[in-house]
């Protein structure tokens, strides 16, 4: 599963708030239960993830449906087993439940 996502990164660690906290346009690969996020689908290929960032390990995560949140729409919440947190905004209703499907079976 793959394709742009908007994405802010809340906690950093368990009750530790992201210093950098602005949304950013990211191209999301989900594969081998880890998510790389890049900046289009080339860095994929080339293996240089945004900000060099390490892949995310998707074990033990959980994600859902971000209710408590209601600036936007179509924002689903990512925590990992390491206490981070993001918040992913979907282009719309389906491209979200898509993604929480392929999360939820990964
Ligand atoms: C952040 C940016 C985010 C905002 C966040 C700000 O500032 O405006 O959009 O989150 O608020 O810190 P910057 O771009 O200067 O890093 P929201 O869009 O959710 O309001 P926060 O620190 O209250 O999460």
């Amino acid at each position: 599963h793959e394709g742009f996502l908007f994405r802010k990164h809340e906690l950093d660690g368990p009750n530790k708030k992201a210093s950098n906290r602005s949304w950013v346009n990211l191209y999301c690969v989900l594969s081998k239960g880890d998510l790389g996020f890049y900046k289009d689908a080339k860095g994929q290929a080339t293996g240089s993830t945004h900000g060099g960032e390490p892949l995310l390990n998707l074990h033990h995560s959980t994600s859902e449906v971000a209710n408590d949140y209601k600036k936007k729409k179509n924002v689903f919440k990512l925590k990992t087993s390491d206490g981070s947190e993001f918040l992913l905004q979907a282009k719309d209703e389906e491209d979200m439940r898509g993604w929480l499907r392929a999360l939820a079976a990964c």
